[in-house]
């Protein structure tokens, strides 16, 4: 056998073990009670989570404000950790102002996964643009999920690893003017993780490492709401992660706790080319990514036609009850690491 032929046998093997380890980890009632905190009324378009996100809010403007605003106080009404990063630039409509918001359950913990979507819409110059699955859901979803786990974080008050959400800014173009007129805020936070925290400079721990090395991964939800998703396998590294989705959602249909009876995960093949997104500047920088795009991407894509009437609400539900699954297999998959016997022996002179 070629040499490659065994590195990809053991990647397979690798994923493998990753996908059966998270799909069995909750026994079938944890998985019943966890999807029945679902309240699926939070998700439509006039509900809590949502209707806020469905205005225009190009990076800038008054909209992108006040979602902002809406995102710090549900935030706070979580009780989760809050930051901003907030920067300038130059762009081709001129000077913009741009605002990241970071929330994190229990910022004390090392390690970091990761739930991320982008907050702001495109520039539409005649037209109004909502962009209901691009990607005012996924933001919603990232609400549903904090909203509906925070009591079963709370069970780890001192955890290893916990779960942060990222509202990215500036995800659109104003002009596709290429890499450059592109995913702003990514590129910006990811280059402003790279540095160690201002404070606590001195010592070499998990706390004083930059916040990309905190990162255990990142899921990257974009263009979910519409009809039939078809998820993608897109990275090789994030591939058992992948195939977890697919089995935790097999589970779930099993349980007859989802709706839409058909998978929204490709498991056949593997993608061929690439998505430019918010995730390129931490792939770059070697962040594992698992991107829950669909390809092909939504009828409705960059088109007013983006709007609430684009929305099924099934899927919007069904990814919502998957997603807490997921991210309540993965806390659990993960305990802390035991110190290990070369750590704990004393030092050898
Ligand atoms: C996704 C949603 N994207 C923009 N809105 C990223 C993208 C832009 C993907 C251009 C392909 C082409
Ligand atoms: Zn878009």
């Amino acid at each position: 056998m070629h040499p490659l032929r065994y590195l990809w046998a053991a990647v397979a093997l690798v994923a493998l073990v990753v996908a059966t380890d998270l799909i069995n980890v909750l026994s079938d009632q944890e998985i019943v009670d966890l999807a029945l905190l679902s309240q699926p009324e939070r998700l439509e378009p006039e509900g809590e989570f949502l209707a806020p996100f469905l205005i225009e809010r190009v990076p800038g403007t008054e909209g992108n404000r006040q979602v902002q605003r809406f995102i710090l106080d549900k935030a706070r009404e979580l009780g989760w950790f809050v930051e901003t990063d907030s920067f300038t630039q130059d762009t081709p409509i001129g000077s913009i102002d741009f605002t990241n918001i970071i929330v994190t359950k229990h910022p004390q913990a090392p390690v970091r996964l990761v739930l991320a979507a982008h907050f702001d819409s495109k520039l539409f110059d005649n037209d109004v643009f909502i962009g209901a699955t691009d990607s005012a859901v996924p933001c919603a979803l990232l609400f549903d999920l904090a909203f509906s786990l925070d009591t079963f974080l709370d069970q780890y008050p001192d955890p290893y690893l916990t779960v942060q959400l990222v509202f990215f800014d500036g995800e659109e173009s104003f002009r596709d003017g290429g890499y450059a007129d592109f995913i702003w805020g990514s590129k910006h936070l990811a280059a402003y993780w790279e540095q160690p925290p201002l404070f606590g400079r001195a010592g070499n721990t998990t706390l004083t490492r930059p916040p990309l090395q905190r990162i255990d991964l990142m899921v990257l939800l974009d263009l979910i709401g519409a009809p039939n998703p078809s998820f993608q396998d897109y990275f090789g590294n994030t591939s058992g992660y992948f195939q977890a989705l697919a089995g935790l959602e097999q589970r779930l249909n099993r349980l007859f706790l989802v709706s839409t009876h058909r998978s929204f995960f490709n498991t056949k093949t593997k993608f061929r080319g690439s998505i430019l997104d918010d995730h390129v500047p931490f792939i770059q920088r070697n962040v594992p990514v698992l991107h829950l795009i669909p390809h092909p991407f939504p009828a409705v894509w960059h088109k007013p036609s983006d709007n609430a009437d684009a929305l099924d609400m099934l899927v919007i539900h069904d990814v919502a009850v998957l997603m807490r699954i997921f991210v309540a297999s993965y806390l659990r998959a993960h305990p802390a690491p035991k110190p290990s016997s070369r750590a704990m022996s004393p030092r050898l002179v």
